[in-house]
């Protein structure tokens, strides 16, 4: 008889939503228990995945990336191509059952046949948000998506995480956004493989056309993530559809030039090793942290360092001498 994880696994090879839906929710789990199901999960459909085109698409709030994402998605589903989008919203709380979070709608994109949206509770356990998101891009693949987009709130970390797993960076700005964002932009905007500029409709079209040759300008100056790639800026509209095509062909080139020098390998393996230590950082911490004479240990040597009494160093050596040996 097949345990349920088995059945999860025939029914996401088959292309069964529930049973999609249901192993991503097994990857979110933090339950020690759900936790070794999904790695026995991954690990079987592992053979199955690397087959899609892994798009990131990031911006700050507001930039339109949700309302881009399903004009983007729909125009693909359209053309007969299948696109999951994995929803990475730090701000967004999960409702209990309920398919979309709040702040992500896609009410278009949500009914297509050929398309899956998957919202990511925001849950913050300690590197939580990236290893989910993998896991259920993996997931996804091997559902047999051949697009995968994650979108997520440039706003810190996020976007140097989603860079990290996917093969395509999209940066979406809104026009006329403040000198005070700059700032912010500039870190991802060295992120970038391809920028767009959004909202260039109506009274903003001549804004957006300003931000774009400013953005052209300061990539300029920026050295290339990719050597022989400049990072295009476009122009588009998703709630007229402009630019929206434009945008897709400029990730399917950007897609084509990492195959052709084999950079797409490269990249991929390079994410997998740095997704492998990752996984070995959270795992000692969280065993770490399970471990009741260190826990006991842990709030005491946590006093001491605040005091001066002694230093976070030794505090540190002294709490990993503590652990318990052998299992
Ligand atoms: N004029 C115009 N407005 C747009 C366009 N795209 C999005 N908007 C508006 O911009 C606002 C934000 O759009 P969203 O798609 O929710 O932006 P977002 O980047 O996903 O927002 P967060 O996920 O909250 O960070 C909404 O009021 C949209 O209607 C566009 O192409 N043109
Ligand atoms: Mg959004």
């Amino acid at each position: 008889v097949a345990d349920e994880v088995e059945q999860i696994i025939d029914g996401c090879t088959g292309g069964d939503r529930r049973a999609l839906a249901r192993a991503i929710t097994l990857v979110e789990s933090s339950r020690p228990d759900h936790r070794r199901d999904a790695d026995r999960l991954v690990q079987t459909l592992l053979p199955r995945t690397g087959r899609s085109t892994r798009v990131g698409v990031s911006g700050p709030p507001g930039a339109g990336k949700s309302t881009f994402i399903e004009a983007l998605g729909t125009q693909l589903a359209d053309g007969g191509r299948s696109v999951a989008v994995l929803a990475v919203d730090p701000s967004s709380v999960r409702s209990g059952g309920s398919i979309l979070g709040d702040k992500t709608r896609m009410a278009a994109l949500a009914r297509n046949p050929r398309a899956f949206i998957r919202p990511s509770p925001s849950a913050g356990a300690l590197g939580g948000v990236a290893r989910r998101t993998r896991e259920a891009m993996l997931v996804c693949e091997a559902a047999g998506f051949e697009v995968v987009i994650v979108e997520t709130v440039g706003v810190g970390q996020s976007e140097v995480e989603v860079d990290d797993m996917v093969d395509t960076f999209v940066l979406l700005l809104a026009p006329g956004a403040g000198d005070e964002l700059q700032g912010v932009k500039r870190g991802i905007v060295e992120l970038a493989d391809v920028v767009v500029v959004t909202k260039a409709d109506g009274e903003l079209l001549p804004a957006a056309r300003r931000a774009a040759a400013d953005y052209r300008q300061a990539l300029h100056l920026l050295r290339p993530k990719h050597p022989g790639w400049v990072p295009p800026v476009l122009l588009a509209s998703a709630l007229d559809n402009d630019g929206v095509a434009e945008v897709w062909a400029a990730v399917e080139d950007h897609r084509r030039m990492l195959d052709a020098g084999g950079r797409l390998g490269a990249r991929r393996a390079q994410q997998a090793t740095s997704w492998f230590w990752h996984e070995v950082n959270d795992r000692l911490l969280t065993e770490l942290r399970a471990d009741p004479r260190v826990s006991e240990l842990a709030g005491e040597l946590e006093g001491d360092v605040a005091h001066g009494s002694i230093s976070p160093g030794a505090a540190a050596a002294r709490l990993l001498e503590a652990r318990s040996t052998g299992d």
